[in-house]
């Protein structure tokens, strides 16, 4: 069996990105003067290996930190972790209650129906660009 030699080229080309795949990115919409807002999406992780979400940004927020809710005795709070990992051949899912992206000091409010373009950085596959749509999917 030949293979087409642009099916070749586009493999080599674009060997890491496709490994990491992003589903289901949003950001909650803000109410004005509100500083932060919880973005939530699925990561799979297409490859052989464990692969780890180490930090994002966006142009939209100061800065972006990465999240999980703990339970300390009785009581809902909020943690800042190093990063979370993706099991091979798996996934990983950011959602309300649970692990999420903290858009810290935006810029304006995100307002419902809008973009907000992120980056994302995993140890092995590196940046992946995305963009947040602002309300639940
Ligand atoms: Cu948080």
């Amino acid at each position: 069996m030949r293979i087409p030699l642009f099916v070749l080229v586009l493999f080599l080309a674009f060997p890491v990105q496709a490994q990491m795949q992003i589903e289901k990115p949003w950001v909650r919409a803000t109410v004005p003067g509100a500083q932060v807002a919880g973005g939530y999406l699925v990561i799979r992780n297409q490859g052989a290996a464990v692969d780890r979400l180490v930090s994002a940004s966006s142009p939209m927020a100061a800065k972006v930190e990465l999240h999980v809710h703990i339970n300390d005795n009785g009581v809902m709070k909020m943690r800042e972790v190093r990063g979370y990992d993706v099991p091979a051949k798996g996934s990983f899912e950011l959602k309300p209650g649970g692990a999420h992206l903290m858009f810290m000091d935006i810029r304006r409010p995100f307002k419902e129906g809008e973009k907000v373009p992120v980056k994302l950085k995993f140890e092995k596959a590196g940046e992946v660009s995305t963009e947040f749509h602002v309300g639940r999917l």
